[in-house]
C-alpha cells in the first residue's frame, strides 16, 4: 500500500501557477482555505484530453471534426486554459448566486479563499466572449468534490461550446430568438450524438442552470440506466450584455467527456480513464471511434460496511474524500445502505464501501488495512461516533 501511495504522488511538492501556490497536503495543510487533497493535486497537469491515443483525446478530436465539417465558420478551439481560476471566473461571471451550494467547500476544491480548481469549463465563457469570440469550444480538466461510483470522479473533463447569433440569423425564421436558438442547439447536439454513436437511445430533460434559460440535459441509455452526458441552454442575456453584446442571443453547452467516452467505447468504470495499465491503454488509438473496450479484469469486489452516528456537520462528500484519500482508485463505490433516526434524535448512517482493483486481485489483508484506516480517519476527522 505504501508503495502505491508514493507512486501516485506528484513529482513536485509545490506548483506555482499564475502566482498562486498550490501544494501537497503536507506542505500547504496549514492553510484552512485550501481543501485540495493529494489524490486530486496529483491529477493537475495530466491533460488526458490532449493525448491523441487516449479515449478522452480521441473523443475530443472526433467532436472537433463534427464542428469543423458541420459549420463553414470554424469554431475557435481552446484546450490549454489553466484549470486554476478565480471565484469570479468560476461562479460570479456565470451568474451563480452568492448562496448557491456549488460554491461551498463541500462541493468545490479551493486553492485559497478566492481561487478554485474550476468545477466546469463554463468558467471561461465570459472572458472569451469579452475577448470577442463568437463561436468556440473549450476543453479541459474540471474538479469537484463528489460521490464515488462508476460514473462520478473528482477529476473529469468537459467541453464547453458557445455560439452567438445575430438578429439576421433568427429574423427570417419567423420564430422568436430564444426558440430559434434553443432549436438550433438541440439540432447541433443531436447531430453530434449521431456523428459519435450512429443510433443511440436518448432523451431531453428540462433543468436549471444559473447561466442559461431555458436549460436542458441530454441523457443516453447506457448499462440499463439513463446517463446524463451534458448540460446546455440559451445563454442568460445578462452574460452577453456584460460582454457588450446587447443585440445578440447565444447558446452554450457543457459536455461530460468521460460519460460520452464510456458510451462510445463501452468503458464500464470511470476510474479506467486514469489507468496506465497497458491492457487498457493499448486498446485505443488515434482517430479510431469504432473500438469497444474489452474488459481484462473480472476481479471480484470486496464489500465493507461502516456505521456511525452522524454529527450535524457530516456530509457524504467528506466521507468520500476520506475513502479516496485512503484507497485511491481501489474505491469503487460508496453507497448509503441504511439511515435511521432514534427516539433521542440521533441519526445513524451505514455506508457500504466496495473495494476493487481494475488491474489485479486484492488480498484480504490489504482490504482490512484500508478499511481500518478509513474507520480511524472517519472517526477522527468527521467527528462522528462509530457504531
Ligand atoms: C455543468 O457543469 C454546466 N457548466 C454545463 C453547461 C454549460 C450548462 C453551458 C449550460 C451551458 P453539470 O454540473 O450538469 O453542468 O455537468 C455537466 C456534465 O458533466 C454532466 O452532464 C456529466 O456528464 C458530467 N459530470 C458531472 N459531474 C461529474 C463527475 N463527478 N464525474 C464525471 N462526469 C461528471
Ligand atoms: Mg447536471
Amino acid at each position: 500500500a505504501l508503495h502505491r501511495k508514493k507512486w501516485r504522488q506528484p513529482v513536485a511538492s509545490v506548483l506555482e501557477v499564475g502566482g498562486v501556490k498550490i501544494g501537497r497536503e503536507d506542505v500547504v495543510r496549514d492553510d484552512p482555505t485550501n481543501n485540495v487533497p493529494d489524490t486530486v493535486f496529483s491529477k493537475l497537469g495530466m491533460q488526458l484530453h490532449r493525448r491523441d491515443q487516449h479515449p478522452i483525446g480521441i473523443l475530443k478530436n472526433a467532436i472537433y471534426e463534427y464542428f469543423d465539417t458541420s459549420y463553414s465558420n470554424k469554431f475557435d478551439k481552446f484546450d490549454n486554459l489553466c484549470p486554476i481560476v478565480t471565484v469570479k471566473q468560476n461562479f460570479d461571471d456565470v451568474l451563480v448566486p452568492a448562496d448557491h451550494v456549488s460554491r461551498s467547500y463541500n462541493d468545490t476544491y479551493y486553492v485559497d479563499s478566492q481561487t478554485v480548481l474550476r468545477c466546469h469549463t463554463s468558467a471561461h465563457q465570459a472572458e472569451l466572449l469579452r475577448n470577442g469570440h463568437t463561436h468556440f469550444l473549450v476543453t479541459g480538466d474540471v474538479y469537484r468534490r463528489d460521490s464515488i461510483d462508476s460514473t462520478h470522479y473528482p477529476v473529469f473533463h468537459q467541453m464547453e461550446g458557445v455560439r452567438v447569433f445575430s438578429p439576421a440569423d433568427w429574423e427570417i425564421s419567423g420564430v422568436d430568438a430564444t426558440s430559434y436558438v434553443a432549436e438550433d442547439l438541440k439540432k447541433c447536439l443531436e447531430g453530434l450524438a449521431r456523428h459519435l454513436f450512429g443510433s443511440v437511445e436518448m432523451r431531453w430533460i428540462d433543468t436549471y442552470f444559473p447561466f442559461t434559460n431555458p436549460s436542458f440535459e441530454l441523457e443516453i441509455y447506457f448499462q440499463e440506466k439513463w446517463l446524463e452526458v451534458l448540460g446546455c441552454g440559451v445563454t442568460e442575456q445578462e452574460i452577453l450584455k456584460r460582454s457588450g453584446k446587447m443585440d445578440n442571443v447565444a447558446w452554450a453547452f457543457g459536455l461530460g467527456l468521460e460519460r460520452l467516452a464510456m458510451v462510445l467505447f463501452d468503458i464500464p468504470d470511470i476510474r479506467l480513464f486514469w489507468s496506465t495499465d497497458e491492457r487498457f491503454t493499448s486498446q485505443f488509438s488515434d482517430g479510431e471511434l469504432g473500438v469497444k473496450f474489452k474488459p481484462f479484469s473480472k476481479y471480484p469486489p470486496c464489500y465493507k460496511d461502516i456505521s456511525f452516528w452522524i454529527s450535524e456537520a457530516f456530509t457524504e462528500n467528506n466521507l468520500c474524500e476520506i475513502v479516496r484519500g485512503v484507497a485511491g482508485d481501489l474505491a469503487e463505490e460508496v453507497q448509503l445502505i441504511d439511515n435511521f433516526t432514534n427516539k433521542k434524535g440521533m441519526t445513524s448512517h451505514c455506508y457500504r464501501i466496495a473495494y476493487r482493483s481494475m488491474e489485479r486481485s486484492l488480498t484480504d489483508e490489504e482490504i482490512n488495512e484500508l478499511q481500518w484506516n478509513v474507520r480511524n480517519q472517519v472517526e477522527s476527522k468527521l467527528k462522528v461516533v462509530l457504531r
